[in-house]
C-alpha cells in the first residue's frame, strides 16, 4: 500500500493511524505547493486524484482511496485489534464518524484555506480565527469529560486527525492558550511514539 502524502498537511492523520495500527506502508511526497502537482516519481499527480489533493491512499490491488476520513477507517478496519476505530454498526463507530466529520469539515477546512492563503486577506482570516476558537472551545469542554481522548482513554483515529489539524495552529496564528486541555491533549498525543515516528518519516520538526 502506498499513501501519497504532503509534509505535515492533513495526510499526516493517515500516516499515523498507519503506523499505530502496525500496518506496513509505503509513502510518496507531492509537493503541493508548486503547480502543477507533481510526485516524487515525477509523475503528473491529477492522473491519481484528479481533484489534486492528498491524502490518497493506493491499495495492493492499484485502485486509490481518497478522502482522509474515508481512508483512516479504511486502515483502522484493517487492523481491529489497534482499536483505532470502534467496529462498524456500533454506536461508538458513529460517534467517530462525528467526529471525523466535526474536524473535516468544522476544523480542517476553516484552517484551510483561509489561513494558509494570505490573498484572502486580514478579515477573511480574522473571521476564520474566530470561528475557529468557537469549535474550539467545544472541543476543550468535550475534552473535560472525555478522558485522555475523543473517544475515551483510547487513541483513535478521530484523534489522529484532530492532532494534525489542531497542530498548524501555530503556523495560522491561531491562539491555543485558552485551552488548556487541549494543549495537554496535543501534548500527549505529540509524544505517542508511533506519531513521533510519522513525523519524523515526514521530515516534520519534533518536540524534545
Ligand atoms: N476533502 C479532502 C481535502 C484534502 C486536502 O485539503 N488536502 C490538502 C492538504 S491538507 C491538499 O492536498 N491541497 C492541495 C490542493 O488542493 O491543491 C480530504 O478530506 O481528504
Amino acid at each position: 500500500m502506498k499513501l501519497y502524502y504532503d509534509t505535515g498537511t492533513c495526510s499526516l492523520s493517515p500516516h499515523i493511524v498507519a503506523l499505530e495500527a502496525g500496518i506496513a506502508l509505503d509513502i510518496e511526497r507531492v509537493d503541493i505547493s508548486r503547480k502543477p502537482h507533481v510526485t516524487g516519481s515525477g509523475h503528473d499527480f491529477t492522473k491519481v486524484n484528479p481533484n489534486g489533493y492528498v491524502p490518497v491512499l493506493e491499495l495492493d490491488d492499484g485502485s486509490l482511496l481518497t478522502e482522509g476520513s474515508a481512508i483512516v477507517q479504511y486502515l483502522a478496519d484493517l487492523k481491529p485489534e489497534a482499536k483505532l476505530a470502534p467496529a462498524a454498526g456500533t454506536r461508538e463507530r458513529y460517534l467517530l464518524q462525528s467526529w471525523l466529520n466535526f474536524v473535516a469539515s468544522e476544523l480542517h477546512k476553516m484552517y484551510s484555506p483561509w489561513l494558509f492563503h494570505p490573498e484572502y486577506g486580514a478579515q477573511a482570516q480574522e473571521v476564520a480565527r474566530g470561528k475557529i476558537a468557537e469549535r474550539l472551545a467545544y472541543v476543550e469542554n468535550h475534552l473535560e469529560g472525555s478522558g485522555s481522548y475523543l473517544l475515551g482513554e483510547t487513541f483513535t483515529a478521530a484523534d489522529a486527525y484532530l492532532f494534525t489539524i489542531v497542530g498548524w495552529s501555530a503556523f495560522a496564528k491561531v491562539d491555543l492558550s485558552a485551552f488548556p486541555r487541549l494543549r495537554a491533549y496535543m501534548d500527549r498525543i505529540s509524544a505517542r511514539p508511533k506519531v513521533r515516528e510519522a513525523m519524523r518519516a515526514e521530515g516534520m520538526k519534533l518536540a524534545a
